[in-house]
């Protein structure tokens, strides 16, 4: 049986990949953070929290990393946590820095003197291309940009990861991951705020919704399906970095309309107002991936459209404030 060590195991894309790891019949050791009350909410939303082992740990306590790895010995390390919020990471830099960037290097040094046959998967982001625009879309070979401290907290993690593998023959990948959202997206990212938002306003629980940039254009693609790439990486022959994402991109004014239209709420604009304390000190316009490298390594393709996602997301998010008020009844 393979082991695999998941870091943000909590978050949206850690019980994505936990899911789809336990379905190949991984051990999945999941780590969390000392909380005197964490928040299963997600694992419990796809119906895997009891097939997890817990194990503590903290990005930044190289300490708690290096016992992890030491006793652990796992086959692959998926590093996904990190305060992954861009529009926090201006008033968080050094927070942002020490989870985001520090962290790796704890991890990866912990591999090297530890358990050097472990494979690593780095979170990377399009962030990190950030202002570079490239004729309209990013590849492997697209120079970075990066326009917040989250971005080139990343950036820094990137190479890094890059380092130990030329230096020391780490099997170490950086998957360049896109927007993925899904229904359990953390509610401050426009896609979830948007759906949630929608499904107040539908059940009569809000009567505004405010955002920021509604210019901003993105290449939303699906957790789930995303979480197959970073597996894929790590089993090919050689470690090597990859972009992921659809190569479709969209403004976040299409998200608006078509989640009102999902939720069947005519003229959205009555709706939503903008409030320039969601307007970002430095914006990254537009994104869109070119994935090729992907498809033609990898063999993967995405499978949630655009349209699809949204749907999904709204009515997961109309299907639980229902929930909610048929219990208050
Ligand atoms: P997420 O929902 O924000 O989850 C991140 C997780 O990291 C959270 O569960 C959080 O734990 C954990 N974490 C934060 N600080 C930590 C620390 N000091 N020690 C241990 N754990 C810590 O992020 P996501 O959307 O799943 O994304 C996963 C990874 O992919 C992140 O690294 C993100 O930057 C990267 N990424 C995401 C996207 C995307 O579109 N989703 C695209 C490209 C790259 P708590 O629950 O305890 O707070
Ligand atoms: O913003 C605009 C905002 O916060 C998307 C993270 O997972 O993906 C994510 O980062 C766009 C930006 O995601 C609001 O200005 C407008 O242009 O959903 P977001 P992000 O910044 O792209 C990358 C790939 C990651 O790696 C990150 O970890 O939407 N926008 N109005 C807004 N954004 C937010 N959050 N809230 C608004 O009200």
């Amino acid at each position: 049986m393979k082991t695999a060590l998941i870091t943000g195991i909590l978050g949206q894309d850690g019980p994505y990949l936990a899911k789809f790891l336990l379905e190949k019949n991984y051990k999945v050791y999941g780590m969390i953070r000392r909380y005197s009350n964490p928040n299963f909410e997600n694992l419990d939303y796809l119906k895997i929290t009891d097939k997890i082992e817990y194990v503590d740990g903290d990005m930044n306590d190289d300490s708690s990393l290096i016992n992890l790895i030491k006793n652990l010995r796992p086959d692959e390390v998926y590093n996904l946590a990190a305060q992954s919020f861009v529009g926090s990471s201006w008033e968080m830099a050094k927070l942002t820095t020490e989870v985001n960037s520090l962290g790796v290097l704890y991890l990866l040094n912990a591999i090297k003197f530890f358990s050097p046959m472990t494979k690593f998967y780095q979170a990377s982001t399009s962030e990190m291309f950030g202002l570079s625009n490239h004729n309209g879309s990013q590849d492997e070979t697209t120079p970075f940009h990066p326009r917040s401290p989250y971005a080139i907290s990343k950036v820094y993690a990137y190479w890094m990861t890059v380092n130990f593998r030329e230096s020391f023959g780490i099997f170490a990948c950086n998957g360049i991951l896109f927007n993925h959202e899904s229904p359990i997206r953390g509610l401050q990212f426009v896609t979830r705020k948007i759906t949630d938002g929608v499904a107040k306003i539908k059940y009569g629980l809000a009567n505004k919704l405010a955002l920021g940039n509604l210019d901003a254009k993105r290449d939303w693609g699906f957790a789930g399906d995303y979480v197959e790439a970073m597996y894929l990486m790590l089993q090919q022959d050689k470690a090597d970095d990859y972009v992921v994402g659809t190569g479709e991109n969209h403004s976040v004014r299409e998200f608006v309309e078509l989640a009102f239209k999902y939720a069947g709420i005519p003229n959205w604009k009555k709706y939503v107002v903008i409030d320039p304390r969601f307007k970002r000190p430095a914006e990254v316009h537009a994104l869109r991936a070119k994935w090729d490298k992907a498809k033609k390594v990898l063999g993967w393709q995405p499978k949630v459209k655009f349209e699809e996602l949204v749907k999904m997301m709204v009515e997961a998010d109309l299907k639980r404030y229902k929930q909610q008020l048929d219990l208050q009844k």
